[in-house]
């Protein structure tokens, strides 16, 4: 089996979906260099991740347990009880497993690209609720959507917490809005997605370049996974993490900017990277309400509903399909 995860994942070290060199090879080739933000997620990256969303800047994570904790009685009346939760990208699981109370899923179907983690995570959940039938996926749900026979076809309730979403640009996050409202074999089914909104820029950016450097190993973590996946020789001591917020496109932007003029090589090619050159790693996007709404809209759903936080850092919406 392979995984896949909630946001442009890749795949763990340990069992590849596809082959990540070409991909790899091409935005490392590229005039402004690039590697896209699923490689990340190896054994390490997720591990990173999670300590990413304890660290006290890093809001998002707390912010929406928070809206799911106050609102879940009003999500589970929109979305109906029995639903058949496919939760894209399930990780640890531990934001689905804590509207299972409420919502009651007939069937829990857990994706991501992280098969090792993701066997793990449902092997302790089953436990917990012996009474929900799972089915653990694994693949890349980033490119396609196209659901096995086992997952029940009635009532399907995707879940994407997280601001996942944001990690698309624009024109691919309408693009997997779409599938996800294609996978909708009826008209009883929906989205229940979370979402980052704009704020104050010193907030987001000390959420994406906290005090004790973990967003940073996080980034660089990224350089070890590449030199695994295609034998390149980047040393992560000559990069530094760059976050910053740009206000023009509403998004975070992750990048490591060489230290020094360097040559990376990997098997048949090599570049040479300046001082100061960027090797962009992430968007992060923040939206406003309208911005959801639109998204949500253009993708085919409708009957949008809302919950917030005190502070309106975060929202939590439920479409239908
Ligand atoms: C997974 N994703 C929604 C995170 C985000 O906030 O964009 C990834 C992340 N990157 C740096 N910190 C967290």
């Amino acid at each position: 089996i392979c995984a896949d995860h909630r946001q442009p994942r890749a795949e763990a070290s340990s069992g590849h979906c596809s082959q990540p060199g070409a991909e790899l090879v091409a935005g490392l080739s590229a005039r402004e260099a690039y590697i896209s933000p699923k490689y990340f997620y190896d054994a390490l990256g997720s591990k990173l991740f999670e300590a990413i969303c304890d660290l006290p800047e890093y809001y998002p994570t707390r912010t929406e347990a928070a809206i799911y904790a106050s609102h879940q009685d009003a999500m589970a009346a929109a979305v109906g009880t029995g639903c058949t939760l496919i939760d894209l990208g399930a990780g640890n699981c531990a934001k689905a497993a804590s509207l299972f109370g409420a919502l009651q899923p007939r069937q829990y179907v857990p994706v991501d690209i992280s098969t090792d983690f993701l066997h793990q995570s449902v092997q302790g959940l089953q436990r917990r609720f012996p009474d929900i039938p799972m089915q653990p996926l694994a693949m890349d749900f980033s490119s396609t959507l196209t659901l096995p026979p086992e997952v029940n076809a009635q009532q399907r309730l995707f879940f994407y917490p997280g601001s996942s979403l944001g990690n698309f640009d624009p024109q691919q996050a309408l693009a997997f809005l779409r599938r996800v409202r294609s996978a909708l074999p009826s008209e009883e089914g929906g989205i229940l997605i979370g979402l980052d909104l704009v704020k104050d820029t010193h907030v987001l950016e000390a959420a994406y370049d906290d005090a004790l450097g973990v967003t940073a190993a996080f980034n660089l973590n990224v350089l070890k996974h590449v030199n695994e996946l295609i034998g390149a020789d980047f040393n992560a001591r000559d990069w530094r993490h760059v976050a910053f917020y740009n206000a023009r496109f509403q998004r975070i932007e992750m990048h490591l900017e060489a230290r020094r003029d360097l040559i990376v090589r990997w098997p048949g090619a090599r570049r040479t990277f300046r001082q100061g050159e960027r090797i962009h790693t992430e968007y992060s996007h923040k939206f406003s309400e309208q911005d959801i709404l639109g998204l949500l809209e253009q993708a085919g759903f409708g009957g949008c509903r809302m919950w917030f936080d005190a502070r309106r850092w975060f929202a939590v919406c439920y479409a239908q399909a």
